[in-house]
């Protein structure tokens, strides 16, 4: 595959000025009309040929001005269409006729089928895979769409925009047109036709306009769509609320299919979802499946402004739409919820994915200038760390001028391809801040580690805080500059309260914040008259790895007394870290694992608390993932002694902290009706994390096959089997669930999912042989995304004992796997790839099974793109 640079980015040479399309809809041959108006764009060579894009696509026919051209004057590939000796000025006219095999179309990229509906997804160079054409962001047009079906098979036709008509068309046949005003780049082209449900309700906008709201889903599934469409209302006015936007055709539709590639898709007016984020009910959906629903259907509708109103100008500047938009669904979720509770998971998330990409083989900017596959570059480190850039504007800037940026970005770019540079010139107009050294957060990737070490002088009442910058060499970055680290900070005093020190010199300290701007950098607070304890980067201010010795006795006061409550986790978690490590080394040493009280006493502490929420003091039960250990040791990783030294840890918390465990799942059971909302949910996690200790302290499956028998939601239910199944394999009880689990949700592809990925995720070298058994289960379906995920990919991400089994015989499975995905859909096979983008901080005996399996993957014929640039840059 060829490298595509930023530097090498220029305008077209045709300006396209409007689309017409007409679909002849058939499972196996589609044929889509293209009428494409194009004049030549000013001041460019007057004999450039029209280069149009293409993906194995079948051409019919090319007119020009309505009349046929000589094939003299166009060449044709599956890959391009290039058109030559068209006019230097006026307007000009080209209709091109392709054949496309929808039913044929594995990658779910172009038009596909799912289940019997058509539906397309074109991000981001999908729509070459239906016609020829500009296909790139900053060609933007106003399109016109004819749909021509089967009336039977296909009742509802659909595209973006408004809904122009439809009429009977021939025999048994009917068509519709749909008018989109609003000019847009391809990728944001949507079709839908087949036979669905509908759920129905309208939302009046802040300036009065009624908007039609429509969820289409599979027949008799309509009740299951309801707490989507709650999500999509609550997510309009929170829009008009906050950022003062307001929808903008008369009508917003959403599709779910069960084949689809990511999570859902921001066609303009018509958005098209994974049907994992649509479909939800107390029996069939977990709390963490609601969340994932509101925060999903938020982002996608947040594009209309940030992605689809102002879109990008080419795909290096993919942040621009997504980080922003995952900023805003963000702060979306986190004012419909617990915000502390929400920064909880968003930083763990962040940690334990965008932190491995960023210190890895696949580390890239937010911002990167060059790539091979686009596709692999909507990463966790353009959305999630591009979210946090985001984040540190606003923190910089303040509440305030924050806004008036956004409010200038929305008016001076409204219907612009913008890029990065746009964005951020909003925000240094509106603060008068030079934000250059800012922006190196979307160019320099790797994460910043920040070294701090604190002195207190008694006699001249001053507190030094000492902070040292350095960002790891990444690929192509061998050398990084210093970069502004926005850090939030409190002073504590020995009685936890808040000390406000009279000054403050060194740099420039805002409102309980400090700027790291230098590679070294002394802050120092004057007038502090007892040695005061730092609570540093609270709320995560910023995305960095802070090293930083603060002593036990200071990490328990930060977690007994801080009123942010990111940071009483935070210290809880820096408490845990160390003693997970030496537990890992204890084990690795043959040596029974020990650890002192301090963890435990702060742990338990917080846990009986109940000035703080449950879902709070659920997360404090969460501990350190296996992966958060890994990454805290940074190599020679055994994931054995991982997972040995955290299990024996937890089982001798459990054990010290058994009557409050015992007395949480009795204080957090009740009677009352299921409800979604965050209280509700923070009250199960709790009762659920106390479930698993009590379990882990009687070391019997009783209490959760209790649970089991008594749950009357999937949150509970699918909790007490993966306890089950994780604690107990092989067990009665355990074995019973399973089939009872199975047998009850036979035909609900959904929580069927679930099953496959508990049972894909207990630990054990038995993990191989238990998912070789259910890849053979007529169950498994290699063709669904959402299966394969959960099922293989479930395995290779989520399973460290499983996966990294010390005879690598795991690697060899799914590595073969792979390759027989990448046949079908590369786009999937290249996600399950990352799994393997750590194996060099693998003990060697492991590592050097690893590297073998990839080399075969590497030395195999006919690699797609995708996997070809993953397998690449990880073998490097
Ligand atoms: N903007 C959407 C990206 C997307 C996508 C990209 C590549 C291949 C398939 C895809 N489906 C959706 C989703 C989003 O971030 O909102
Ligand atoms: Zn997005």
């Amino acid at each position: 595959g060829q490298v595509i640079n930023l530097a090498d980015y220029r305008p077209t040479d045709f300006v396209l000025e409007r689309v017409d399309l007409t679909f002849e809809l058939d499972p196996t041959e589609t044929k889509v009309e293209t009428r494409l108006i194009f004049h030549r764009r000013e001041n460019t060579n007057p004999n450039a040929p029209l280069v149009l894009d293409g993906d194995e696509l079948v051409l019919s026919s090319v007119l020009f001005d309505q009349i046929e051209i000589d094939s003299e004057r166009y060449t044709a590939t599956p890959d391009s269409l290039i058109i030559r000796d068209l006019p230097a000025s006026e307007p000009f006219e080209i209709t091109i006729t392709t054949l496309i095999n929808p039913e044929a179309n594995t990658q779910l990229m172009g038009l596909y089928r799912s289940n019997g509906i058509y539906c397309t997804q074109c991000e981001a160079e999908g729509f070459r895979r239906i016609t020829y054409f500009p296909d790139r962001p900053d060609v933007l047009a106003v399109y016109t769409v004819n749909i021509i079906a089967d009336k039977a098979a296909n009742p509802l036709l659909l595209s973006n925009g408004n809904f122009l008509g439809g009429a009977g068309y021939g025999e048994g046949k009917h068509f519709a047109a749909w008018f989109d005003p609003h000019p847009k780049p391809s990728y944001l082209f949507a079709l839908v036709a087949g036979d669905l449900g509908l759920v129905e309700d309208t939302f009046t906008t802040m300036s009065g306009r009624e908007v039609a709201l429509k969820i289409y889903v599979e027949h008799g599934k309509e009740p299951r769509a309801a707490y989507a469409m709650d999500a999509l209302k609550r997510s309009m006015t929170w829009d008009e609320e906050t950022f003062g936007r307001e929808y903008d055709l008369d009508i917003f539709m959403i599709v779910a299919v069960s084949d689809f590639n990511m999570g859902a898709m921001e066609n303009k007016g018509l958005n098209i979802f994974n049907d994992k984020y649509v479909l939800a009910d107390p029996e069939t959906a977990t709390d963490a499946d609601y969340a994932n629903i509101e925060a999903i259907i938020a982002h996608e509708y947040f594009h209309n402004w940030t992605g689809n109103r102002i879109t990008c100008r080419d795909w290096f500047q993919l942040c621009l739409k997504e980080g922003l938009t995952v900023y805003r669904d963000h702060e979306f979720s986190a004012d419909q919820r617990s915000r502390a509770v929400k920064r909880i998971g968003e930083v763990r998330h962040l940690r334990s994915e965008q932190f491995v990409e960023d210190s890895g083989p696949l580390a890239h900017p937010v911002r990167p200038s060059q790539y091979k596959e686009i596709n692999n570059f909507y990463t966790t480190t353009v959305y999630e760390k591009g979210s946090e850039v985001t984040r540190m504007i606003a923190t910089i800037l303040g509440k305030d001028l924050f806004k008036q940026g956004m409010d200038l970005y929305f008016e001076r770019h409204d219907g612009d391809a913008a890029t990065v540079e746009d964005f951020v010139q909003c925000f240094a107009d509106v603060s008068k801040r030079d934000l250059s050294q800012f922006s190196l957060w979307y160019h320099q990737a790797g994460t910043p580690h920040v070294t701090v070490s604190c002195d207190y002088d008694a006699t001249a009442k001053t507190f030094t805080v000492k902070l040292a910058q350095t960002v790891a060499p990444t690929p192509g970055q061998p050398d990084k500059k210093p970069m502004h680290i926005p850090l939030s900070f409190a002073l504590l005093a020995n009685n936890g309260a808040m000390i406000t020190p009279a000054s403050t010199s060194g740099g420039e300290v805002g409102e309980n914040l400090l700027h790291l701007t230098e590679a070294e950098q002394s802050f120092v607070f004057h007038g502090v008259s007892e040695r005061p304890v730092l609570s540093l980067n609270r709320s995560f201010s910023a995305p960095v790895i802070l090293n930083f010795a603060q002593s036990s006795d200071d990490l328990a006061l930060i977690a007994r007394c801080e009123s942010d409550l990111f940071s009483r986790w935070q210290a809880l978690t820096d408490l845990a870290l160390p003693v997970l490590c030496e537990g890992v080394k204890q084990v690795r040493a043959g040596q029974p694992v020990l650890f002192n009280d301090a963890l435990k006493r702060s742990l338990l502490a917080i846990i009986a608390d109940e000035t703080l929420e449950p879902a709070f003091r659920a997360q404090a039960l969460a501990l350190p993932s296996e992966a958060d250990i890994a990454r805290e040791l940074g190599g020679d990783i055994d994931p054995d002694a991982i997972h040995a030294a955290r299990k024996a840890i937890i089982a001798d918390i459990a054990i010290a902290g058994l009557d409050i465990f015992k007395g949480l799942l009795e204080q957090m059971a009740t009677d009352a009706a299921y409800t979604p909302d965050a209280k509700a949910a923070g009250q199960r996690a709790l009762k659920n994390a106390a479930l698993t200790y009590v379990v882990q302290a009687e070391n019997n499956p009783l209490k959760a096959a209790e649970a089991y028998a008594k749950a009357d939601n999937m949150t509970d239910l699918s909790h007490s089997l993966s306890v089950l199944a994780h604690h107990f394999p092989g067990m009665t009880e355990t074995k019973a669930a399973l089939t009872d689990f199975e047998s009850r949700f036979a035909n609900n592809a959904l929580v069927l999912d679930k099953w496959f990925s508990i049972q894909a995720t207990i630990p054990g070298e038995d993990g191989l042989g238990r998912i070789k058994t259910l890849m053979q289960s007529p169950k498994f379906n290699a063709a669904n995304p959402n299966r394969v995920r959960a099922l293989i990919g479930s395995f290779a991400f989520s399973n460290p004992t499983g996966f990294h089994r010390a005879d690598g015989a795991s690697y060899s499975v799914v590595t073969e796997e792979i390759l027989a995905i990448d046949k079908r859909n590369p786009q999937l096979a290249a996600r399950l790839l990352t799994s393997m983008r750590t194996w060099k901080l693998l003990e060697p005996q492991r590592a050097n099974k690893a590297r073998a399996a990839l080399t075969t993957i590497a030395n195999a014929n006919d690699l797609s793109n995708d996997v070809r640039d993953i397998i690449d840059r990880i073998l490097t």
